[in-house]
């Protein structure tokens, strides 16, 4: 071995082991309180393997240039799988093309590694282009279920528009999260379908589904918000009706669009859904994640709904291929009630918090809504301010520190 190809290859060999090797830490502020931030992002570029990337072999790439180059990693689905807490990622090529890879860790906040390959998911016809974020559900019929996107452009876009895309949902099952048998697409009456979500549990015998119909990406046409849609059959799954059980709201944090993210925790209060919200600025659009709950017997009747975003990108997660944006389809929930938040930050990388069930619904429950307007905003902070007037002391903010 040449020592310039040497040198290079135990280069970029450290540099991988130290990402993967690299502890993680709760981030210092925590303003919230709801959950713990990690500092560093679980997964990045850099965690993918040496192998995916280069020609390892000197003779073929003396250079050892990348091969195959990877612009992100991002929008994972999670499930706890063998006592390892694994994520089904988004791994986006520099061609833009996405595609599934499984990563685990052995505690849910550093040393992920991905497996051997990328997950093969099989294409329905020549058309589809691109497939991303999968949302995992352990189902009760048995199988484990992965919901995802799957884009083609638009045949009746004129021939000089080349990013017009039609989104559908696609659907893949397996029993080991190694092989994935692909089914027909979900069928539904929206032109479009992104973040659809199955739910865990049959609802009077049928597969359920969270949809988001609209008719474009930003278009919601006669959609948009979070729909809801019931499915006799998995195999050939079609709704026929859906009912919007969260809609688009006119000044606040979903005002563009909305979407369900990861697959519903059952609680003994209802179930917990974490959603991402849309709304639009001068700078662009921005992203952050909220939270709501559904009652146990009617999953369309939301129950509680904290008002404002549960998180949103801060520090570094701010900037990205996406600036602007966190996006959630994947969290895992530990037996003793931990749970795993699995977000990626501005489509490039991804990043963990850490709460519990019992802060998630404290949160949920002890939250006011939103007020919809500036007056009952100042009526909330004047209620909050009252409660605590017994309770402040009387020393000036400089005493006090
Ligand atoms: O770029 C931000 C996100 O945009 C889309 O989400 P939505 O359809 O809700 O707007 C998706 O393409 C998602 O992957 C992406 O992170």
């Amino acid at each position: 071995m040449k020592a310039a190809f040497a040198e290079r290859f135990n280069k970029l060999k450290k540099y991988h082991l130290e990402t993967i090797c690299r502890k993680n830490r709760v981030a210092e502020l925590n303003r919230s309180g709801v959950f713990e931030r990690y500092q560093f992002p679980v997964l990045t570029k850099d965690h993918i393997p040496l192998a995916w990337r280069y020609d390892l072999n000197e003779n073929t790439n003396p250079f050892l240039m990348e091969r195959f180059g990877i612009n992100s990693v991002m929008n994972a689905g999670a499930i706890k799988w063998n006592d390892k807490y694994v994520l089904m990622t988004r791994v986006e090529g520099i061609d833009r093309k996405s595609f599934f890879a499984m990563a685990e860790s052995p505690n849910g906040t550093d040393q992920f590694t991905f497996w051997d390959k990328p997950v093969i998911v099989p294409v329905l016809d020549s058309e589809e282009t691109n497939f991303y974020d999968a949302r995992l559900t352990t189902h009760e019929d048995g199988w484990i279920y992965g919901i995802f996107c799957t884009e083609k452009r638009n045949a009746n876009a004129p021939e000089g528009d080349q990013s017009d895309a039609i989104a559908q949902c696609g659907i893949i099952r397996t029993r080991d999260l190694l092989s994935w048998e692909r089914l027909p697409n979900l069928v539904t009456t929206s032109l479009q379908q992104r973040n659809v979500v199955l739910h865990p549990e049959f609802v009077n015998g049928e597969y359920a589904f969270y949809t988001r119909p609209q008719d474009g990406f930003i278009r919601a046409g006669k959609g948009g918000g979070i729909g809801f849609g019931l499915s006799p059959s998995i195999e050939h799954a079609e709704i026929r009706e859906e009912l919007i059980i969260d809609k688009k709201v006119y000044h606040t944090v979903y005002e563009l669009k909305n979407g369900l993210g990861p697959t519903p925790i059952k609680t003994s209060l209802g179930w917990l859904h974490l959603a991402h919200g849309v709304r639009t600025t001068a700078a662009g659009l921005r992203y952050v994640l909220y939270l709501f709950m559904t009652d146990l017997k009617d999953l369309t009747k939301v129950i509680y709904k904290p008002g404002g975003y549960f998180l949103a990108p801060e520090g570094e997660e701010r900037t990205g291929d996406v600036s602007n944006v966190v996006f959630c389809n994947g969290w895992i929930r530990d037996e003793d009630g931990t749970v795993f938040i699995y977000y990626a930050s501005s489509d490039t990388r991804m990043h963990v918090a850490v709460t519990s069930i019992e802060r998630l619904l404290d949160y949920a429950v002890n939250t006011e809504p939103d007020g919809l307007n500036s007056f009952h905003s100042v009526q909330q902070v004047r209620r909050l301010i009252d409660r605590n007037r017994s309770l402040l002391q009387t020393e000036t903010p400089a005493e006090q520190v």
